[in-house]
């Protein structure tokens, strides 16, 4: 640690991490841990927001810790930990939630969404709140900057407001972090539908190419995405799911998306489907390759996480502490 800018960002293990994670978050968190202290979480608690079995959970929990190391996440430069290891992330949650405003948390258009899809009354209350538990989990390590996906972009605002909302009250506490989301991959879609988000709660998993899915698996998903009417392979409103396929290749080669429609003037959907199959399998097997070798060792990735948390641990209680100062509670 450097004492440096800091980023933070996690990924909940509430099932398997996917393409639009990877573009979204992991490839970005890969490429500022040189120029920043990073704090990747495990977030946990915002698994539970939705049931989870807890076996599947724990083990979640483990693949998500390979994968962060996979993808070339350094635990020697980046601290690599588990939300629910470092207590402090519950109680400035607490603290934040009484400043929190019910109607702010009643906007938030992933609870809307994901209340709908099992019923707005059996939604659990932690679903509700948990975007201020996530501004607990930025502000306790005094983040700069926290590159997420696109459909984060609202509970970023929230925790920003809420810095500033405690700041003003109690006096300067906490940075006011910016949101870091790229044009390209921040909203990767469905393979098997380009209006929805790529989820890993989606019904089927057509529409989404599991980090540790096989290469076969890989190029079977790729050939039935989903296209659109018509042959060309052009960007375009009309064609979403041909864009969205677009965006994959040009989020995982580094091409922009205009480069890519060159390449393929007069070629058909097939011929591009086909090699978007394996610019996926050439960078997700060597992932898949290296998070399948840690995860043959389970007590050295707890180990990893346990030692992350010990460094994490010190410099959220720092600002707890100072939180629960300005509001009278030392
Ligand atoms: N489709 C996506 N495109 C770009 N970025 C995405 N992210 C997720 N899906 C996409 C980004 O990945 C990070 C981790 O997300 P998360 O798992 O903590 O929560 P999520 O956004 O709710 O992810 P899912 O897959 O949609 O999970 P479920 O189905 O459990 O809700 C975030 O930075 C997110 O922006």
């Amino acid at each position: 640690m450097q004492g440096g800018r800091r980023v933070f960002s996690g990924i909940q293990p509430s099932g398997r991490s996917h393409l639009g994670t990877y573009l979204g978050a992991l490839k970005n968190w890969v490429s500022v841990q040189d120029d920043y202290d990073c704090f990747f979480c495990i977030v946990d608690l915002h698994a539970l927001t939705t049931p989870q079995d807890p076996k599947v959970l724990r083990a979640n929990v483990r693949e998500m810790a390979a994968l962060y190391v996979a993808v070339g996440l350094d635990p020697e430069r980046s601290i690599i930990f588990r939300q629910s290891r470092v207590s402090e992330h519950t109680e400035l949650g607490w603290l934040l939630n009484c400043v929190a405003r019910v109607g702010e948390l009643s906007r938030m258009t992933q609870f809307k969404d994901k209340a709908q899809k099992g019923g707005a009354d059996s939604a659990s209350v932690g679903l509700y709140d948990y975007p201020v538990l996530q501004a607990a989990d930025v502000l306790l390590y005094n983040a700069h900057l926290v590159p997420v996906g696109e459909d984060q972009r609202q509970h970023l605002e929230l925790m920003r407001t809420l810095a500033r909302r405690f700041n003003g009250l109690y006096g300067e506490t906490f940075v006011v972090p910016e949101p870091m989301i790229l044009d390209v991959g921040a909203r990767v879609m469905a393979l098997d539908d380009p209006t929805s988000k790529m989820s890993k709660s989606a019904p089927t998993p057509a529409g989404y190419v599991e980090l540790l899915d096989e290469p076969d698996v890989i190029r079977r998903k790729i050939r039935r995405a989903k296209t659109d009417s018509g042959s060309e392979v052009v960007a375009s409103p009309e064609k979403p799911a041909i864009t969205n396929l677009l965006n994959i290749y040009a989020g995982l080669t580094g091409l922009s998306v205009s480069e890519i429609e060159t390449r393929y003037e007069g070629k058909r959907y097939g011929d591009f489907k086909k090699d978007l199959g394996e610019v996926v399998v050439e960078t997700l097997a060597p992932i898949r390759g290296r998070a399948l070798e840690l995860l043959d060792d389970p007590r050295e990735l707890d180990d990893l996480l346990e030692s992350g948390a010990e460094r994490a641990r010190k410099v959220a209680h720092a600002t707890l502490r100072d939180a629960w100062t300005r509001m009278g509670l030392d």
